[in-house]
């Protein structure tokens, strides 16, 4: 990118921008929920739409101005709707946690019951977190996956369901490998009398592209980022029928925010635009395989792979049998150092503290996005299980820094 006109006022933030640029450029990007967007959905969310208020929602604005805001939002929930299938959609929420926020305040009174997935077994913190509003408002028990498998435990989610009489069951998940049964959900719901909400976040893209099977028309609700798997503009959605629509816009706004981010909707539009022509299936089914081989290079190296491989878009690997003197925080700063920079994870069973836990979470979008096929994908998996396992031999990771420096340079991000 050019940051010319930053530049001429502001050359601290210019050289930060730039920076970051080749950062980007020349390491790996494995944190599961990044992704590069196009150039076009940059400039989109780049424009003169950040001054531009525009409270209401298309047709039904507080402010006058709104006729290509409105423009850009009427075409963003079109697309969305084409995308997902879903009746209803919404496009203004700031970020996923605050689609989820929304779908809380539109169904739940403080005190009410919420059951979800917890956060070191794959959840997220809007889920229920002691430590987020969730947490604190809502009354909040929490399922997991089995510990023999790594698979969502249905059958100890319906007992707890019947015991504890939730008002809402919360599905969808941050750092969870496999297929969700929304339908298995959908009917422990319906037995308690509970609203379902999936939160696909990190799948909302495969979800669009028919690599993993959709909740669109199963759960009440479902929820997603727009700038993960779907690679589109920054920000949050909501879906749901039409029984709840004008609920979720009042939730949204006045409920929970006040002017939405036009930028952000145009860099939605243009991103869901993209996701619609036939080349992102192609791209949502690469990404699937490129998870499945790092899964099996990685069980090959003697990593435990969590609950066996993957269905998705992400690999969490349980260091502590292959090597339990390695915490994941510290794998994760031996590997930044040589340019692949994934995130320190929590595991089911976790043993460790969060802010250094026992796993790494690998995600291959954005690699997808550069153009890593299988063959390149099986190497990084290999160059992964080589840091890790020498992560305090400095040769080692200069040697791997040189050859990740060779993969970016084969694989260029904006051209
Ligand atoms: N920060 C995202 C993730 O990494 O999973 C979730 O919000």
């Amino acid at each position: 990118m050019n940051y010319e006109q930053v530049r001429s006022v502001d050359p601290a933030v210019a050289d930060a921008l730039e920076g970051e640029d080749s950062r980007q450029e020349g390491t790996l990007a494995m944190i599961a929920s990044e992704n590069h967007v196009s150039k076009a959905v940059l400039e989109a969310q780049g424009s003169a739409l950040t001054n531009k208020y525009a409270e209401g929602y298309p047709g039904k604005r507080y402010y006058a101005g709104c006729e290509y805001a409105d423009d850009i939002e009427q075409l963003a929930i079109d697309r969305a709707k084409e995308l997902w299938g879903a009746e209803h959609v919404n496009v203004q929420p700031h970020s996923g946690t605050q689609a989820n926020q929304s779908v809380y305040f539109a169904t739940l009174e403080p005190g009410d019951k919420i059951l979800s997935l917890d956060l070191t077994h794959g959840g997220h913190l809007s889920h229920g977190h002691p430590a987020n509003f969730v947490g604190q408002f809502y009354e909040v028990e929490q399922y997991e996956v089995d510990p023999e498998t790594g698979y969502i435990d249905y059958e100890g989610l319906a007992e707890m369901a019947d015991e504890f009489e939730p008002d809402m069951i919360v599905s969808g998940y941050s750092a969870y490998p496999r297929e969700v049964e929304w339908e298995t959900i959908q009917d422990v719901a319906d037995d308690v009398g509970a609203y379902h909400l999936a939160d696909i976040a990190h799948i909302t893209g495969l979800v669009a592209a028919g690599a993993h099977r959709s909740p669109v028309g199963v759960a009440d609700f479902v929820t997603g980022s727009t700038h993960k798997t779907i690679r589109a503009g920054r920000g949050g959605i909501v879906m749901t029928s039409e029984e709840h629509a004008d609920d979720i816009d009042n939730a949204v706004f006045p409920g929970g925010q006040g002017g939405p981010l036009m930028h952000n909707i145009a860099g939605k539009a243009v991103g869901f635009g993209e996701a619609l022509e036939p080349e992102f299936e192609e791209y949502a089914q690469q990404v699937v395989d490129n998870a499945e081989v790092l899964s099996d290079t990685f069980a090959d190296h003697g990593f435990e792979v969590v609950s066996g491989g993957t269905d998705t878009h992400l690999v969490l690997v349980d260091l502590r049998e292959s090597h339990p003197d390695l915490p994941g925080g510290d794998a994760e700063d031996a590997l930044a150092e040589a340019g692949i920079v994934l995130n320190a994870n929590t595991v089911p069973g976790e043993t460790r503290s969060p802010f250094n836990p026992s796993g790494i979470r690998a995600g291959t979008p954005a690699l997808t996005t550069r153009g890593f096929d299988e063959e390149a994908i099986a190497e990084v998996g290999d160059l992964i299980y080589k840091v890790v396992d020498n992560h305090d031999d400095e040769a080692v990771i200069a040697e791997v820094s040189e050859r990740v420096d060779e993969l970016c340079d084969e694989h260029p991000l904006y051209e």
